[in-house]
């Protein structure tokens, strides 16, 4: 899939240049240093920092899903610097929590780096405690001073340091303050593990005490680690408990279950509570001042409205309005898309091409490949850099903007009430509205997802009802000259959205997980994160939407030689003449099986003229375009994330489906007489 690819490429080009090409000598000492840390307190900022490689930043917890890995030259030092998911524990509740776990236990780094948002000291020390109970060496790393200063607190590091046993560092990331400290911190001694421990109740120490007695083999994690997890019954634990040490395994089961008829709840109570008493010792210890004196700012105060139940609506349909509607659909759809395909495509490109191909090959067989109707140029290229670039660029930006500012988890507090009803918590809102982004994208994002049944609504929701942004943008371009019909597209796939997503809550048996996430602070977004975020995007589409449309007109072609293209053509046709359709209209649903954009960019060519394709069959296409089948790369990733079967369930019930409701939405619209 087009992101890990990207990231991988990114990857393996700062290999190339830190170590094969690097005209200095060989570094003299190697080793592995793990981000690590609870969502949202500063990971990939650091980590692209000491790297240069880039990994998404975003002001939401969650934003990183998948393991990112880069290098860094510190001195004669070179170290492997892995950037992983946001994790509150080593106990996993998510996916991507358990990709962090892993991490760790799978193969046990030389350092992991604690990042804690300074703001947040007391709730992050028990995963400090945790990694020290792994026997990892340790360092913290208090980021986001800049904020807990200006919040009135200050962190004695020393003293903190001192009392962990363990070495700090503090750091404002995103402005470089404190950035050499922390690169002399990790290229520096590793340090021992500290000898710090959390003091449980008596009961459970004994436990533990038996469980590592008994535990053979290698965990990754020590033994006193492992021992709480299995008290905490952490699954995946267990499961490697069950398969290492099968034979002790009966034995633990018996001491957990002692442990836990000493107490009314499940263990992972006392436990945390131990942790927290801990914790708030450390804490009182070494910082100073509370932020509860300092006033809430500007931006506090929208953020409140945010969340508000009328304000935050209304707030949502502003942004809607000017985000989408103005800058993606007048702005990306209208004047960016106009000037690339009339002033550059139409009059440079396209006839010079043309001029170029036949002079250089003047058989029509071989020249069509390149300047012909489905030509690689002249429909591939023209679709990919004047349609669907400016149309998914102008999304990016915004979707940039929004992200940066805290704004999207306000919004998934909002929501949640609604999306219970649909069996997912108003976490699911950030995978969701990225899917307005790239619905292949977002499907891999699924992963902060808690329970399975959570993931699977949300892909059949983001394969079914959630337009990518090249499909939005075409459909705000064609549409917003016709409210009524975009009123009716609007209403018919939120409409699709909802009942699918309350049928499928019914069908799949399992509770809807309560909502739990952690509402950062608005902040001004920075300019520079924004640039960087579009542009990297931007380059993973180009690099995954450019060869992808060249390839589809040479498919095309040759289908065309071959005569299967007509074919497939006739096939099709009859549908979509069902649907009140043009001939015309098929190809667009054929391209639709490449990319969902390619498709929608097809309906958007023709459907300028307006002769071909306007009023009521304009709408329907639209309709049954946006709920049309996954493209390649989304049903890809849909088999990796959730397995053949899902996927090839949800692709399978999502192509009649669609063509239902259009061919539905065409007989109601013209027994009624609607005139759009
Ligand atoms: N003010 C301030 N903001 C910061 C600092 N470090 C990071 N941020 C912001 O914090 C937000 C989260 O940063 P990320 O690097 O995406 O956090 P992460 O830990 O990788 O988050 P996940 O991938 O969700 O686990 C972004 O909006 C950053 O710009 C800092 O030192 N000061
Ligand atoms: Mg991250």
């Amino acid at each position: 899939m087009g992101a890990l690819d990207f990231a991988r490429g990114l990857l393996a080009r700062a290999r190339g240049c830190h170590c094969d090409t690097c005209p200095l000598a060989a570094p003299s000492k190697s080793r592995r240093l793990v981000l690590f840390g609870s969502p949202n307190v500063g990971k990939s900022v650091i980590f692209n920092q000491l790297t240069g490689v880039y990994a998404v930043v975003s002001n939401y917890p969650g934003t990183t899903v998948e393991v990112a890995r880069g290098e860094a030259r510190i001195g004669d030092v070179l170290l492997e610097i892995v950037d992983s998911p946001g994790a509150y524990s080593l106990a996993p509740l998510s996916e991507d929590e358990r990709v962090a776990r892993d991490l760790l236990a799978d193969d046990p780094p030389d350092m992991v780096l604690h990042v804690i948002d300074a703001k947040n000291l007391r709730r992050a020390l028990p995963l400090t405690f945790q990694l020290l109970e792994a026997g990892i060496p340790v360092a913290v790393n208090l980021n986001v001073i800049d904020e807990a200063e200006r919040a009135g607190l200050s962190v004695d590091t020393d003293r903190l340091s001192a009392d962990l046993g363990v070495p700090v560092v503090a750091t404002a990331a995103v402005s470089g303050v404190g950035m050499d400290g922390l690169r002399a911190l990790v290229a520096g001694e590793i340090p021992v593990p500290s000898d710090y421990r959390v003091d449980y109740p008596e009961w459970i120490e004994s436990a533990i005490a038996e469980i590592a007695e008994l535990l053979r083999g290698d965990y990754g994690l020590a033994p006193r680690a492992v021992a709480l997890l299995l008290l905490q019954r952490d699954p995946g634990t267990w499961e490697r408990v069950r398969r290492a040490n099968a034979e002790a395994a009966s034995d633990i089961e018996r001491v957990v279950s002692d442990a836990e008829a000493q107490y009314s709840h499940p263990l992972a109570y006392p436990i945390a509570l131990a942790r927290r008493q801990a914790a708030e010792g450390a804490a009182n210890g070494a910082v100073r001042g509370s932020s509860r004196a300092v006033k809430p700012g500007f931006g506090e105060s929208v953020g409140r409205l945010a969340m508000h139940p009328v304000a935050g609506m209304l707030m949502l349909a502003a942004v809607l309005y000017v985000g989408l509607y103005l800058f993606v659909g007048k702005l990306g759809a209208g004047v960016m898309v106009d000037f690339l395909e009339h002033q550059v495509f139409a009059r440079y490109v396209t006839p010079a091409s043309t001029h170029i191909v036949e002079r250089l090959l003047p058989w029509p067989t071989w020249s069509k490949l390149f300047v012909g109707e489905y030509g690689l140029i002249t429909l591939g290229l023209r679709y990919a850099i004047a349609i669907v670039l400016p149309l998914v660029g102008a999304f990016f930006l915004t979707f940039a903007v929004l992200e940066d500012s805290g704004y999207l988890p306000r919004l998934a507090l909002l929501v949640d009430r609604f999306f219970k009803r649909i069996g997912l918590s108003g976490r699911a809102v950030i995978p969701i509205v990225l899917g307005l982004g790239c619905d292949t994208m977002a499907t891999l994002v699924t992963r902060v997802l808690e329970t399975r049944r959570e993931r699977v609504i949300a892909t059949l929701l983001l394969a079914l009802a959630i337009p990518c942004s090249a499909q939005l943008g075409v459909i705000l371009g064609l549409l917003s000259r016709h409210p009524l019909g975009l009123a009716i597209w609007g209403v018919v796939i939120l409409g699709v959205f909802f009942l699918s997503g309350a049928l499928a809550a019914r069908l799949l048996p399992g509770e809807t997980p309560r909502f739990y996430l952690e509402i950062p602070p608005m902040r001004w977004p920075s300019l520079r994160n924004v640039a960087t975020k579009t542009f990297a995007r931007l380059r993973w589409y180009a690099a995954e939407v450019i060869p992808l449309f060249l390839v589809a007109s040479i498919v095309i072609w040759i289908g065309e030689l071959t005569r299967l293209f007509q074919l497939a053509l006739t096939v099709l046709r009859p549908a979509v003449n069902a649907l009140g359709l043009p001939d015309a209209a098929a190809d667009a649903f054929l391209f639709g099986f490449f990319r969902r954009d390619y498709g929608a960019a097809r309906i958007f060519d023709l459907a300028r003229p307006s002769e071909v394709m306007s009023g009521v069959p304009l709408v329907v296409a639209m309709v049954t375009i946006t709920l049309f089948v996954p493209c390649i790369a989304q049903f890809l990733v849909m088999i990796r994330e959730r397995g053949w079967r899902t996927a090839l369930a949800v692709a399978g019930l999502i192509l009649p489906f669609a063509f239902g409701v259009g061919f539905l939405l065409n007989v109601i619209l013209l027994s009624i007489g609607v005139q759009i």
